[in-house]
């Protein structure tokens, strides 16, 4: 029996080329606490990314949980985000003690409304997490303007921006800080990993300290910290991956490209365009499914892929202020736009090596179905 297309494929090195680079450890015994591997792997995304200053963390999440911790906004505090997203965004804030105020989304790029984020402005507003969805990017100057006016925090959730530039400067430049995800499935992985970066060098400094337990020195235990360290191996599958990863965006692209040839005469079916001043990574390929002109729903769709081998998944479906762990807790309402993506929306399998005939197959599964 034919194997399952999966969503995505993890990108990896050759064996060799991994082997090589974790020699060393043999040597030093050195295999976590930022290693040489951690500052080599640190330098080296610090260029690529092209941001002022960056750290590395066991994952994207703790990342974005610690960056909010860092930056010591009161318990209580309100913090405007889209539900559109992966747990973690909204976890990240919960975790802080802080509450979700949930903004309804762009039609067209999926990410925060910008237009509506002054109205849910309150006193107990502290700062805005937008999350740049599938490597779509926010609407950052608007953002920023409000942030401005009101005095209020941006960190952005960039875990599928990794590499992406806007208006040539890199994506984890903006805000008061951007964290990315290093996970096995995205564009860039170090199996499982994470950074933040900021332009703000003592945020770093303190970040350095905070995903150490808190411990300065031997002596001294600064903050109330966890272990959110990214270890040696994973540093070295991240520094084998970087020298590739042009590479496999080259490859990545292609397949969006054909994806998006074939998709485009289906009617029914939409794809986001790339947006102008956006270089992109090419990290996930949703799809709308417009019922109405398709004939079928997406979850039709979803069952009928899946019965024919193909592992579409449904990011991101349900909204995050819809988990049952919330138990209703914050504000659902007014979010007409999110759920009409969320219940539409299906991603597609995405990888640098998945074959043109795969593609072609998977479109046609799709063209046939309607
Ligand atoms: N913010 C946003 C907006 C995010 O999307 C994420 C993570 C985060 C923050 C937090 O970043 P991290 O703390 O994770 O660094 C996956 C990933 O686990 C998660 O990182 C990612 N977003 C999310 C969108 O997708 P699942 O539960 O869908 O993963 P799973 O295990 O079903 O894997 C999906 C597919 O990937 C598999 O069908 C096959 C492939 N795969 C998976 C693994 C684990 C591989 O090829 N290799 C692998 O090792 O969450």
């Amino acid at each position: 029996m034919q194997e399952k297309i999966l969503v995505t494929r993890s990108s990896m090195p050759s064996l060799d080329e991994y082997v090589h680079e974790i020699e060393s450890l043999w040597d030093s015994h050195w295999l976590t606490n930022m290693g040489a591997k951690h500052e080599l792997l640190r330098e080296e995304l610090k260029k690529y990314l092209k941001v002022d200053a960056i750290d590395l963390l066991t994952n994207g999440h703790m990342a974005l949980e610690l960056v909010l911790q860092i930056l010591n906004m009161p318990k209580g505090g309100e913090v405007i985000t889209t539900p559109f997203t992966f747990a973690s965004t909204t976890h990240a804030i919960v975790r802080n003690g802080l509450v979700p105020v949930f903004c309804d989304i762009n039609p067209d790029t999926y990410t925060i409304d910008a237009s509506k984020i002054e109205s849910l402005i309150t006193d107990n507003t502290v700062a805005i997490v937008p999350v740049h969805v599938y490597g779509n990017i926010c609407d950052i100057e608007k953002i920023d303007e409000i942030a401005k006016r009101h005095h209020l925090k941006v960190v952005y959730d960039a875990a599928h921006a990794f590499g992406e530039t806007y208006n040539d400067r890199g994506i984890g430049s903006f805000g008061d800080a951007s964290i990315f995800s290093f996970h096995a499935t995205k564009v860039f992985n170090t199996i499982e990993g994470g950074a933040v970066c900021t332009k703000d060098k003592a945020l770093i400094d303190k970040m350095f300290v905070v995903k150490d337990f808190g411990i300065l020195d031997q002596e001294r235990v600064t903050e109330v910290g966890p272990n959110a360290k990214m270890n040696e191996f994973c540093a070295a599958m991240g520094l084998c991956n970087l020298r590739h990863l042009d590479e496999e965006i080259e490859k990545r692209k292609k397949v969006v490209g054909k994806y998006r040839n074939l998709l485009s005469s289906i009617p029914g079916i939409k794809i986001c365009n790339i947006q102008d001043g956006v270089k992109s990574n090419y990290s996930y390929l949703p799809i709308v499914v417009d019922e109405k002109i398709y004939g079928k729903t997406r979850d039709d769709l979803y069952e009928y892929l899946d019965e024919n081998g193909v592992g579409a998944r449904k990011y991101f479906y349900p909204l995050t202020c819809d988990f049952e762990c919330f138990d209703n807790q914050f504000n659902c309402y007014e979010l007409p736009v999110a759920r009409f993506i969320s219940e539409r929306v299906l991603t597609l399998p995405l990888y640098a090596d998945l074959p043109v005939e795969t593609v072609e197959m998977i479109c046609r599964l799709i063209g046939d179905f309607s």
